[in-house]
């Protein structure tokens, strides 16, 4: 749990803050945009002025929880238009399910020299102390359950829409309530936000069950290249470029899709190895039990934590697959 002391100083830092940005970590997910979303809300309630950026484009599912398109670095706004204060001057930076360099690419370039007070609300391990201060508990299965608590000391108020965007958070991070960081610290926040009036069966639909065909033939794509090792153990799945072209679906269409390997009851690590269009791979990965994915990530410069993380590495695809194939056969070798 984040302390009461950092409580405050958060609160301070945002009251003397007229004009603030936040932003979230590369391939935003659900935590990342649920926990954008509701903070926006909530400092603009408060009367403050707020700017919402991406470091990389929105997958489309998460559209409904913001009112108008939130521009992405590098598209709508270039980072010498941001650092020359083309693009608005800002007192406060929040930055939200992040805490490295690593994971905010030309965002990186701008916070390095801007002067300004930095606020860091994250639940993951790796970090590099980007806040000046900072609401950080690795132990909270989505960093929407420090934004709920930190709402909660604020005493601010609790909309529906603050609600809906906090649950997505937790329930995105949480594999909708199967991982096993469902805790119930993380069934209290989420019952406390349906009676706040979150509906989750209508999340769940807008979440889940809202495919483009593209993105569900990118699916298929995917699970035709299945392999699996050491005795099912190790699943491994790869996309191409050309996948992207024939299937007509766009890079954040992979999203959650490497959990699907995990219906197989011997899989207990898995990795998805996706080409990027400048040749470098991006490699999910997920484990099931003992495996600390997080270490195997951190190896090649990523993170995340224990059960996914990811990282890029380079190509070609097999130099990629050779690379993880290491790692998971010394694991697997020591783990019986
Ligand atoms: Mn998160």
């Amino acid at each position: 749990m984040v302390n009461d002391q950092s409580f405050e100083k958060a609160i301070e830092l945002i009251a003397k803050s007229a004009n603030v940005l936040i932003t979230t970590h590369t391939r935003p997910d659900g935590d990342a945009c649920g926990c954008m979303a509701a903070l926006g809300e909530a400092l603009t309630a408060l009367g403050k002025e707020v700017k919402l950026l991406l470091v990389s484009p929105l997958p489309q599912w998460y559209g409904f929880l913001f009112d108008e398109k939130v521009p992405v670095l590098g598209e709508d706004v270039g980072v010498e238009q941001l650092i020359a204060g083309q693009w608005g001057e800002y007192d406060l930076i929040v930055i939200v399910d992040t805490n490295s360099y690593s994971q905010l690419p030309k965002f990186e370039q701008y916070l390095k020299q801007a002067d300004k007070a930095v606020l860091v609300i994250d639940h993951h391990v790796t970090a590099d102390g980007l806040g000046d201060v900072e609401l950080v508990d690795s132990g909270a299965a989505a960093a929407g359950l420090i934004l709920l608590d930190f709402f909660k000391y604020a005493d601010w108020p609790m909309t529906e829409r603050i609600a809906e965007a906090l649950f997505v958070a937790i329930g995105s991070d949480t594999g909708w309530f199967q991982f096993g960081n469902t805790d119930g610290r993380v069934l209290r926040a989420g019952s406390e936000l349906i009676d706040a009036g979150a509906k989750p069966a209508e999340i769940y639909n807008k979440l889940y069950q809202s495919f483009s065909y593209p993105r569900f033939k990118l699916m298929v794509a995917m699970l035709n290249t299945l392999e699996l090792h050491f005795d099912g153990r190790y699943a491994t799945q790869y996309l191409l470029q050309r996948d992207f072209q024939q299937t007509g679906a766009a890079y954040q269409d992979t999203e959650n899709l490497i959990n699907e390997c995990h219906r197989i009851g011997t899989v207990e690590v898995s990795a998805l190895f996706v080409e990027l269009a400048d040749g470098r791979i991006r490699c999910s990965l997920r484990s099931r039990y003992d495996i600390d994915v997080s270490r195997i990530a951190a190896k090649f410069g990523g993170g995340g934590h224990k059960k996914a993380a990811g990282t890029y590495l380079p190509g070609p695809m097999e130099t990629a697959k050779r690379l993880i194939f290491q790692e998971i056969a010394m694991r697997l070798g020591k783990n019986g």
